[in-house]
């Protein structure tokens, strides 16, 4: 089986690929890195941030809640020294970067793009612990459009948008960022959830709030991606309860091109291998000669 995809000027050596900030460098200590298709940093922040406050995590019936914060050293301490972790490894990586502003978001981009080693950064205009204005950019079309095309005219590299599910029109976000230059959209970041200790009378997550992913959050993620995948031209990448292959299977079919695991790497630290194995095995038994040919079997009038 070919289990190679092409993702807007890039190809991966296969479609499957951690979430952001669900991994790092320690789980080559689990599974060699080097079999996955890309890799995908926690996103990057301009300066120094604290984080939330505690607790930043806390687990559902079927879903994870997070009110992480975007916690990290920086950019100088990303290019610095965190990016020589990263050199050690082979799959294409990816930089997830957040900044609070449209200028911020340009300036990174550009001191990424002037860095050896960085494959594409994944634009997390969608992160919902990080607002400006009390809003990600990514919840409006405009904000959306205007935090890609900065980043844009700021650098040559890869954009790949990531996008919210906390907004009223999804496709319209998409075709907004395709339209301002965007390579691929990643769909979708946590959708915003809530939890409540009722002995403490108070919400379980030090922020309030967080963003919910997990099992729960699947079918929401998969007509996401569908429609996307009918609003843009350019490849969507799938991510959302993704566990086990025939959930990707899903995405792919839905419109995907690629895949993200996240939360359920939590639960088995093997989920990718076994989302990577178990998909190969799928196209063979059912007689697909490329992973690339599932990509929107699913969709209306094909
Ligand atoms: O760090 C976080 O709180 C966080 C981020 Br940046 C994001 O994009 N999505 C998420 O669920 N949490």
């Amino acid at each position: 089986v070919n289990m190679a995809v092409r993702i807007g000027p890039m190809t991966l050596a296969n479609p499957v690929m951690p979430a952001s900030g669900t991994f790092g460098p320690e789980l080559a200590q689990v599974f060699d890195l080097n079999r996955l298709g890309a890799l995908v940093t926690k996103s990057v922040t301009p300066q120094y941030r604290e984080g939330n406050p505690l607790p930043r995590l806390c687990e559902t019936e079927a879903g994870v809640l997070n009110s992480i914060g975007i916690p990290g050293k920086g950019l100088d301490h990303f290019c610095a020294q965190a990016m020589a972790d990263w050199r050690r490894f082979t799959p294409p990586l990816v930089v997830s970067l957040s900044a609070d502003s449209v200028a911020a978001f340009a300036e990174a981009a550009a001191r990424l793009a002037a860095t050896p080693g960085v494959a594409a950064i994944e634009a997390n205009i969608s992160c919902p612990n990080l607002e400006e204005d009390g809003r990600a950019f990514a919840m409006h079309p405009e904000s959306a459009a205007a935090a890609i095309a900065a980043m844009r005219a700021a650098c040559a590299l890869p954009i790949w948008a990531k996008l919210s599910p906390n907004t009223a029109d999804i496709a319209a976000v998409a075709r907004a960022v395709e339209e301002a230059g965007a390579d691929a959209v990643v769909v979708a970041n946590t959708i915003l959830g809530l939890a409540i200790d009722i002995d403490r009378m108070a919400p379980k997550l030090g922020a309030g709030m967080g963003g919910f992913s997990g099992p729960a959050f699947k079918p929401i993620a998969l007509r996401l991606v569908w429609q996307c995948a009918q609003a843009v031209r350019v490849p969507v990448i799938g991510v959302g309860g993704i566990a086990n292959a025939e959930d990707a299977v899903e995405f792919l079919m839905a419109g995907a091109s690629a895949v993200q695991v996240g939360t359920a790497s939590f639960v088995s630290p093997n989920a990718m291998p076994a989302v990577l194995e178990g998909l190969e095995a799928f196209c063979e038994r059912r007689g697909f000669a490329r992973v690339s040919d599932l990509t929107g079997l699913a969709l209306p009038g094909r």
